[in-house]
């Protein structure tokens, strides 16, 4: 029952329940080229332990009572301090740093409508937003790392107050759970923007290779908001491609015979493409590539290619999440530099940015979503919550040629309930794209030393992660492993590594030493090179980050099996063993 007290909302409990009637999910709408207004720069905020803001619906700003007299507040969103958006709450205020909860951002902005319809775009807010717009709830997101649109047309005026409640509160049924081996930032940390469509638009459209076409085929295929019917117009002026494509419905399908320059990391080829219906048109730069297994090799554009690749988290030591498009840059140039032609990012979606960089780069991608170790795996919300996120950042990468594989999950328990969930997550990832290859990160059976996951039937590519040398000293037993093991397909190590401390010089029997990492990566280097169905490798990991597991004096609160210090600055002597090998290998990027 609800209170008739005074301050109603201190005796609500359940008050979270009216906002997670509206979830946003599923909502991915294409704003890339768009004209945008950004909401990107300084905001109010405050930090809301105990969640007021939501228990009492501070965004009605209801500041008299009904007889016109005023009453007291709790808050004061104009005079609140500033924080930039995007950002990470925890690098902008030292009392922040450790800080798990909600804040409440808050700014007045003024805009003037120049099409039919608006939305609200973020590109990512970790890990729980709930987002009214001018004393209206509007819906909440679950989720720290996928983009979320939603429609504010009736919601919008000359002058608008958006207050956004942003909590990071880990929690066991999320994706990811409580535990995990990274930093939690929190915040709105990538960027808030608006956009105007006409009444019909186009929600995205997706162009590629058709598979199996002999690399002289493209499609194109276009979600119309509305079902609606007429004709798009697709185009590729540089391969002097027009043409007019059928929608029925609100959505579209064509092939078209077009032998396009293929892309590869040796030659990141982009068209500029753009697709019209009616009063609205995207654009885009893509690249055109095929993706495939044949047996245990991977096929690039018919070639086999052996993924000389390497682990990365999206952090940078002074943004941290919010890590900038010049930092991405550097990170990238650096995994060049070290040889690789393959990158994974790990452990949830990283920017869009990132996709669009690495394409231009000509870096191959293994994308993934957190569903890390200990999933809640038997609840129904948490599978809707793991399959929203792998379809948002599907349909936000579908065009980029830089990403050839969605990883549905990293380092799970081979039970009966994790196969089921995340069965599902790879058949949403077949259904939505028959373009790219799916995978998983798995464990090995470490007692029958085999690669024995159930999951591996669902994948096109198995991911394998292992740490011997490590965190099992007894290394003989990875060429056992690799013995025992006969995958009929492909196999990338997606893990191994060891700690080491930047500059901290010894013998390589001595821990934390970056003569022990170097020995760990010789003695792996060796072990794999000789197997015949490993066909790429992602060692853990490109460079150290923050991780509050990390309670040794060596680790201070980092993980530090990265090949590089944190601040990119110090190579450690694994990095340029890595290095050697992949310079080495016999396999250049593509090999016929
Ligand atoms: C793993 C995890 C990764 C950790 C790494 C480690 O297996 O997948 O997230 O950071 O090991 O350093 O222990």
């Amino acid at each position: 029952m609800e209170s008739k007290n005074f301050q109603a909302g201190i005796h609500r409990v359940n008050y979270r329940d009216n906002f997670f009637e509206k979830m946003i999910e599923d909502s991915y709408v294409a704003s890339f080229s768009r004209q945008i207004v950004s909401l990107d720069g300084l905001w109010q905020y405050g930090i809301d332990q105990y969640d007021n803001c939501l228990r009492n619906n501070w965004h009605e700003e209801h500041t008299k009572d009904l007889e016109g007299r005023p009453l007291p507040l709790d808050y004061s969103f104009d005079t609140w301090e500033l924080i930039p958006v995007p950002s990470c709450w925890n690098l902008h205020n030292e009392k922040l740093f450790h800080y798990e909860g909600s804040i409440v951002y808050t700014r007045l902005f003024e805009f003037t409508k120049t099409n039919e319809r608006v939305f609200l775009n973020f590109g990512g807010a970790n890990y729980r937003t709930f987002i009214f717009l001018n004393k209206k709830f509007l819906g909440a997101h679950e989720g720290g790392h996928t983009p979320f649109s939603l429609e504010i047309t009736e919601h919008i005026k000359d002058k608008n107050r958006i207050i956004c409640v942003v909590d990071n509160t880990r929690c066991a049924d999320g994706v990811p759970t409580e535990n995990t081996d990274w930093f939690n930032y929190g915040g709105l940390h990538r960027s808030v923007t608006i956009f105007c469509v006409p009444k019909v638009f186009i929600r995205r459209f997706n162009t590629a290779l058709v598979p199996n076409s002999n690399f002289n085929k493209i499609f194109v295929s276009a979600e119309i908001d509305g079902a609606i019917n007429g004709e798009a117009i697709f185009e590729i002026a540089e391969l002097g491609i027009c043409a007019l494509i059928p929608v029925s419905n609100g959505k579209s399908y064509i092939e078209l015979p077009v032998k396009p320059d293929l892309w590869s990391p040796d030659n990141p080829k982009l068209y500029n493409v753009s697709l019209r219906f009616c009063e609205d048109s995207l654009t885009d730069q893509v690249g055109y590539r095929d993706i495939s297994v044949s047996g245990t090799d991977i096929l690039l554009n018919g070639h086999k290619i052996f993924l000389k690749g390497c682990s990365t988290h999206e952090e940078s030591a002074q943004n941290g999440k919010s890590i900038t498009e010049d930092e991405i840059k550097n990170v990238f140039s650096l995994a060049q530099e070290m040889g690789c032609n393959f990158l994974r990012l790990a452990h949830y979606p990283h920017s869009e940015t990132a996709a669009r960089i690495a394409d231009r780069m000509g870096i191959l991608l293994w994308e993934e979503i957190p569903v890390y170790w200990s999933i809640d795996f038997l609840n129904e919300k948490t599978l809707k919550n793991a399959d929203n996120q792998l379809r948002t950042l599907i349909k936000r990468d579908y065009n980029r040629a830089s990403v050839i594989i969605w990883s549905v999950g990293n380092e799970n328990a081979d039970t009966d309930d994790r196969l089921a969930f995340m069965s599902l997550l790879a058949d949403t990832a077949k259904e939505l794209d028959s373009t790219r290859l799916v995978s998983a990160a798995c464990l090995v059976d470490n007692e029958k030393l085999l690669i024995n996951d159930r999951l591996t039937d669902k994948l096109d590519v198995i991911g394998i992660n292992e740490y011997y040398g490590w965190y099992d000293p007894d290394f003989s037993k990875l060429p056992i492993l690799f013995e025992n093991s006969k995958p009929n397909k492909p196999v990338i190590i997606t893990e191994f590594g060891a700690d080491a401390a930047a500059n901290y010089f010894g013998d390589a029997n001595t821990m934390f030493t970056e003569q022990f990492q170097e020995r760990v990566y010789d003695k792996q280097i060796k072990a794999i090179s000789g197997i015949s169905y490993i066909k790429g490798m992602t060692p853990w990991i490109l460079y150290d980050f923050r991780c509050p597991r990390r309670l040794h004096s060596m680790q201070k609160y980092y993980n530090i099996k990265g090949l590089l210090s944190a601040d990119l600055k110090h190579k450690k002597l694994a990095f340029h063993r890595l290095s050697r090998f992949y310079r080495d290998l016999r396999f250049s990027n593509q090999d016929a």
